[in-house]
């Protein structure tokens, strides 16, 4: 079933604590009940006058943005973009206990090998590119349209959707996803953030990039059906 307007704030999957000691019940308590949930209101605000955008999903909404007037289009991209991306993030995450020292498996695990000789090596980058954002955003390890993996930052709410690519693993850079336990520390962070990855959920979505990728005489693209 596609999720359109209005947008609601499921619970995450795991406990606040779920996460406990890599990432804090508090950072997630907030993260998922103040921030995600201003992105929410902040969407749903945006689309309670546009009856025609309220049938279509967050994907489709980041589509259309630049399509939209203004103040309007910023408004749907940002929001759309925060909601997108955080509840990416969250389900992007699992409990320590359920992936020890567990990494990819399958399709994916194979394309990361071919790519960067090893998951370490390719957490190294991702690490590295997430070090590197100026200020917030996210990196991410993506799929490129033409195929092979990436890996790409984006900054502030924008999302890898808008520019081409299919998401497979995403990390939030912005301070308040650890402020309160690494403070400043962001490499403190990107290596615990590490103990935690749901890699099955990240399997998943790299199969959804495959079944989502459209070729034609011009080129290939990802399209979204939810
Ligand atoms: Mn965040």
């Amino acid at each position: 079933m596609k999720e359109h307007y209005p947008f609601l704030n499921t619970p995450l999957p795991y406990g606040f604590d779920a996460l406990e000691p890599y990432i804090d019940a508090q950072t997630m308590e907030l993260h998922h009940n103040r921030h995600l949930q201003t992105y929410i209101e902040n969407l749903n605000a945006a689309l309670r006058q546009q009856p025609r955008l309220q049938t279509l999903s967050l994907a489709e909404l980041l589509a259309i943005a630049p399509t939209l007037p203004e103040p309007l289009a910023t408004t749907v991209a940002h929001n759309a973009g925060g909601v997108y991306n955080h509840q990416f993030y969250f389900n992007g995450l699992a409990a320590p206990g359920n992936t020890p020292g567990s990494g990819p498996t399958g399709q994916l695990a194979d394309a990361i090998i071919q790519q960067y000789g090893s998951v370490a090596q390719m957490l190294e980058q991702l690490a590295q590119t997430a070090a590197g954002v100026f200020g917030s955003g996210y990196a991410w390890l993506v799929l490129q349209p033409g195929g092979g993996l990436a890996i790409v930052a984006t900054a502030d709410q924008e999302t890898p959707l808008t520019l081409g690519f299919c998401p497979v693993l995403a990390v939030d850079v912005w301070e308040h996803a650890y402020y309160l336990k690494h403070y400043n520390k962001r490499a403190d962070y990107l290596a615990d953030w590490q103990q935690v990855i749901n890699w099955s959920q990240a399997a998943q979505n790299y199969a959804g990039c495959l079944d989502a990728k459209v070729c034609q005489t011009d080129g290939c693209r990802y399209i979204y059906r939810s």
